[in-house]
């Protein structure tokens, strides 16, 4: 059987029983923000979100987030909900409000200056404040109280969701037992050396082992916490079961490749509208029809490998200049935490790189690098991906990048070209793609010169192979084949 959002639907009942599904995240899948005096609402950008709205679609329930835009409260009823999609309700969303001080420690904080450079190991320090720590058990409690009252009367199931809640799944166990709790971490675990530098381990681990199960990507990030776990607490390791014994409490530990949803995404590129889209963007750029495209979309990040990607850019136009005013390279870059230095700092340095990059090798009719800001919906994003001839993604670490996916959903006609990192969790599954370390700026601008001659039959049989992994392995298995595995819990 191949997994379907309709073959999701017909399980869902089956899978969850009578059981209520809450799931919880940091971020909110629909933001309410003001825009000329007007209440409007927007998607933010990021994986977990895009991944998780069609599954909720699917499987009703509550989703309880941070309310975090400006016009969040405007629009939420007296138990703080909404239902969600706003043009089209399938869910509901319960937001969660955060202090100025909460939001700062926990969030930009903890989680973003402690646990995201701790677990990616990109070569920035991660950051453990006191005070953070205190603001991150705060919130972590706050998801809990709210949630505990959801579960007061009905079985509950909750679906944790990544870094920011690992004190959550212990925290609604101390208070009810009947609650199946499972977090599914979407950044990578890294290798026990690492993690060891983290003061509050303990306690992390300790949060994490009272969940009923617990997700990784790939297989490596299960190794690397079971390590983790052998290395700092007295648990018993059951490596046959995959699961984690500790104070008496069993947690399995799986694998599960995070998708795309396939079948709408290539619905949408296959669509007149989308076709017209292409026009208008190749003309807002002026693109002539035989230029090469190659794009790159990213959240602002260092660990995406963005200035890696721009220099390997340049170093292509410096070794091969025949493809001046041949080749263009469109970087769309969604900002992210901007209230972090290290970011704030990477987008002042991709803007200068940029600005020389494009100095350098400009010519009177023509400039390397676009680089686009304005927020793009989905549609233009199915869009951009649908005209490039290639599309670059490098990460100096992605617990699995969702970008890649969506490119190989959108190529429909199979004419396109997917360079790909070596250091993502697609790369395990993604055979097909031109792999690439991001380090290395030679191979990088080779691999580009690789994907513009590449010929159209080795092109199309490439992006075939693709297709047909990310079509089998899309979103609905993902999440089908999470929530069967807690049947057997
Ligand atoms: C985390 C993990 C894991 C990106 N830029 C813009 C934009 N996007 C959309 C993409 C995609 C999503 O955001 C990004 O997803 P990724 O998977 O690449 O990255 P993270 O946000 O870091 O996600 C990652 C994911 O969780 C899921 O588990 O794959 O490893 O780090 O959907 O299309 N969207 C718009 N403008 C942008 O500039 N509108």
């Amino acid at each position: 059987m191949r997994w379907t959002k309709s073959a999701l639907k017909a399980r869902i009942s089956d899978i969850i029983g009578n059981r209520q599904l809450i799931i919880a995240t940091n971020r909110e899948p629909y933001i309410h923000i003001y825009k000329e005096g007007k209440v409007e609402y927007m998607r933010p950008v990021g994986g977990a979100v895009t991944a998780l709205d069609p599954v909720m679609r699917v499987c009703n329930g509550t989703w309880v987030a941070h309310g975090s835009g400006a016009a969040d409260k405007e629009v939420v009823n007296k138990k703080d909900e909404i239902r969600v999609p706003p043009e089209d309700p399938q869910y509901t969303l319960k937001r969660i409000w955060l202090t100025k001080e909460e939001e700062n420690g926990y969030y930009y904080g903890y989680s973003n200056k402690g646990l995201w450079p701790l677990c990616h190991m990109a070569y920035t320090r991660p950051e453990f404040e006191e005070i953070d720590w205190a603001y991150y058990k705060i919130v972590n409690q706050k998801f809990a109280d709210t949630i505990l009252n959801l579960a007061k009367h009905k079985k509950t199931f909750v679906w944790i969701h990544d870094y920011h809640l690992t004190l959550l799944g212990k925290m609604l166990k101390e208070k009810n037992k009947k609650i199946l709790t499972a977090n599914f971490f979407h950044i990578p675990w890294p290798n026990p050396e690492a993690f060891r530098i983290c003061p509050q381990r303990k306690e992390i681990l300790e949060g994490l082992l009272a969940n009923d199960l617990l997700g990784f990507h790939i297989r490596y990030h299960c190794a690397n916490f079971m390590e983790t776990v052998k290395l700092d607490l007295e648990a018993r390791i059951d490596n046959e079961k995959t699961a984690v014994v500790y104070g008496g409490h069993e947690t399995l530990i799986r694998a599960f490749p995070i998708s795309v949803d396939f079948d709408e995404i290539s619905k949408i590129a296959e669509s007149g509208e989308t076709k017209k889209t292409v026009r208008h963007i190749k003309e807002q750029f002026s693109i002539s029809p035989e230029t090469f495209v190659m794009i790159g979309l990213d959240r602002i990040d260092y660990t995406k490998g963005i200035i890696e990607k721009i220099q390997a850019v340049d170093r292509f136009f410096e070794k091969f200049p025949e493809y001046k005013e041949k080749v263009v390279f469109i970087q769309k870059g969604g900002l992210s935490r901007i209230h972090i230095g290290a970011y704030k700092d990477l987008n002042e340095e991709i803007n200068n790189l940029v600005e020389n990059v494009n100095w350098k090798h400009s010519t009177k009719k023509w400039f390397p690098v676009i680089f686009v800001r304005k927020h793009m919906a989905r549609k233009e994003i199915v869009a951009l991906h649908k005209m490039a001839n290639a599309c670059l993604v490098s990460p100096v670490h992605d617990g699995m990048n969702l970008v890649c996916k969506e490119y190989v959903a959108a190529k429909n006609d199979l004419d396109g070209t997917l360079i790909l990192s070596q250091f993502t969790g697609a790369a395990r599954e993604l055979e097909g793609a031109i792999f690439v370390n991001p380090y290395d700026r030679e191979g990088f601008a080779d691999a580009i010169k690789e994907a513009v001659i590449l010929p159209k039959e080795e092109r199309m049989r490439r992006m075939k192979n693709l297709r047909k992994t990310v079509k089998e392995n899309n979103i609905y298995k993902w999440a089908g084949t999470f929530l069967e595995e807690l049947k057997k819990i």
